[in-house]
């Protein structure tokens, strides 16, 4: 008998474009995990020099994934002297070739998405709808975007032979391990810099494949090395004399130390830390399309993104309509199994974090905030926390204050918008915020007065290569993506 063909066939993904991405990965068959993993130093992975190794956990299960190696101070030096070594040859390249390099990783990154998306679900616990659909075609478009610049940078603004710095040592965080890379990798590859580049401690494994896509694209040994290790690593790395430039993504009590110990020597520094963004709705605005970003501002990635909306300022007179629509919205969310498709919420990343949103949501109650989460059943094994918000919040409560770097929405209202624009620059950080209303010139007024370094109108969390990313005061300095990206990694 013949078979009957499928009356729809699935599209075939379109290599072509940036924002393809293959068809729903089902299960971590695909990856292969290795049950132990080196240092990628010069070309080739090495185990570390004292014999030292950690393990990485799914945090939705508690697995253990692999082993990794823990790299000490001579694995460091080994791997900035590799890239030492690399940067007088790749920097010479004219751009054309460097773009050439480029753009076969991120064709190489799309090739192999449906792999890297399990891969980071599994290791950061996120749902594989968010790695699948937004984390890993941010991924293939930043690589595409800088291989485009890298033979045009004379014409990007820097003057006309902008040169690079040399060798960039780039300290990642876990909430979006391979965005993360690409953001530091891309630019410093693009205009000329050979890297060193220390992922998190919890999420190591991507940027361990993505070594493998590097040896895949013939890269020269050398110019992109990954060690593994804890936060000794990394200060390791930033003190490391041969480096030029320090590019650091994380917490803003590591930046100070980061900045402290930068000071006064040659290296260039960009910092781009934490975050306590305003969503801020008016009255005018489409409820339900409100409701849908505060959602996407504070529950995408459990709300560890450091410019999520973690706190909704919303105007007195629509307050109980928009947490009404809210609370009812959140019922629907499904919290659970990252690999299932029809996730919303996934895993906390790990115990410490765990930990610090239940702390900070002790404070809250403590402090006579009201809680109050969707009831939802959460898994016995791996770290869990339900979608919460906190309503009768003061600006004075540490839930408004700190950074929470969860699932953790903390609502505070007002009546008019000099109001609104006073509370949402009452924070020591200024990463993002977004207003929500229907008039086009408040939108333009408001976001004038607002001390973000990005703020959406009528949406949140949206990203582009082409946008420049980064704080004010203590969020950070520098930019990442667009023509303003390439400044971070030029001697302009
Ligand atoms: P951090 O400690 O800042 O971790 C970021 C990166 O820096 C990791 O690779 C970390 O290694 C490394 N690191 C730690 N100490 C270092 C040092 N002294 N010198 C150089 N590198 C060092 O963040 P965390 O502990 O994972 O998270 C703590 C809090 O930071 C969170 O609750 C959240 O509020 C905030 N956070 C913000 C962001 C963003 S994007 N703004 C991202 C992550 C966390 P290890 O992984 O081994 O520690």
């Amino acid at each position: 008998t013949q078979p009957h063909p499928h009356p729809h066939p699935a599209p075939e993904p379109d290599p072509f474009s940036p924002f393809a991405y293959a068809p729903a990965p089902e299960s971590r068959a695909i990856v292969d995990i290795a049950p132990s993993y080196g240092h990628f130093i010069d070309g080739e992975f090495r185990e570390a020099s004292d014999g030292r190794v950690f393990k990485t956990i799914a945090p939705a299960s508690e697995e253990v994934l692999s082993e990794v190696a823990q790299a000490s101070t001579e694995d460091v030096d080994a791997a900035v002297r590799a890239a030492r070594k690399a940067f007088t040859g790749w920097a010479a390249l004219p751009g054309s070739e460097r773009a050439k390099y480029l753009f076969r990783i991120a064709r190489i990154i799309q090739e192999r998405s449906r792999e890297l998306a399990v891969l980071e679900t599994l290791d950061n616990g996120k749902p594989i709808r968010e790695t699948r659909d937004a984390d890993l075609p941010l991924v293939a478009a930043h690589f595409f975007y800088y291989a485009g610049w890298a033979d045009k940078l004379p014409y990007a603004g820097y003057g006309a032979d902008p040169r690079p710095l040399g060798v960039a040592g780039q300290v990642i965080p876990w909430n979006f391990p391979l965005m993360m890379l690409a953001w530091k990798i891309a630019p410093a590859l693009a205009t000329g810099n050979t890297v060193v580049l220390k992922p998190a401690e919890t999420t190591p494994l991507s940027a361990l494949f993505f070594a493998d896509i590097c040896r895949q694209a013939g890269l020269p040994k050398g110019v992109v090395n990954i060690i593994t290790g804890d936060g000794s690593s990394g200060a390791a790395l930033v003190e490391h004399e041969g480096v030029d430039k320090v590019a650091f993504t994380g917490s803003t009590a590591v930046g100070k130390m980061i900045a402290r110990t930068v000071a006064g020597t040659r290296k260039k520094l960009t910092l781009e830390l934490g975050g306590k963004g305003a969503n801020i709705v008016f009255d005018d605005a489409p409820v339900d399309q409100a409701v849908e970003g505060i959602v996407n501002g504070i529950y995408f990635n459990q709300g560890q993104v450091c410019c999520a909306g973690s706190r909704l300022l919303v105007q007195e007179s629509v307050q109980e309509e928009v947490l009404d629509a809210l609370k009812r919205r959140l019922t629907t969310l499904r919290v659970g199994d990252p690999l299932d498709k029809n996730t919303d919420v996934g895993a906390i990343n790990s115990a410490a974090q765990l930990a610090r949103i239940t702390e900070l949501t002790e404070a809250g109650e403590a402090e006579g905030a009201e809680r109050w989460s969707p009831s939802c059943e959460l898994p016995t094994a791996g770290y869990w926390f339900a979608p919460t918000v906190f309503t009768n919040v003061t600006q004075a409560h540490r839930i408004a204050r700190e950074e929470i770097f969860g699932p953790v929405l903390s609502v505070l209202s007002f009546r008019t918008p000099d109001e609104a624009v006073a509370k949402a620059n009452n924070t020591p950080y200024g990463l993002s915020a977004g207003i929500w209303t229907e008039k086009g010139s408040r939108i333009l007024q408001v976001a004038q007065q607002l001390r973000a370094g990005v703020v959406w109108s009528n949406t949140f969390n949206k990203f582009d290569p082409t946008s420049p990313f980064g704080g004010y005061q203590e969020s950070g300095f520098g930019r990442e993506g667009g023509r303003h990206g390439l400044e971070a990694y030029l001697d302009v």
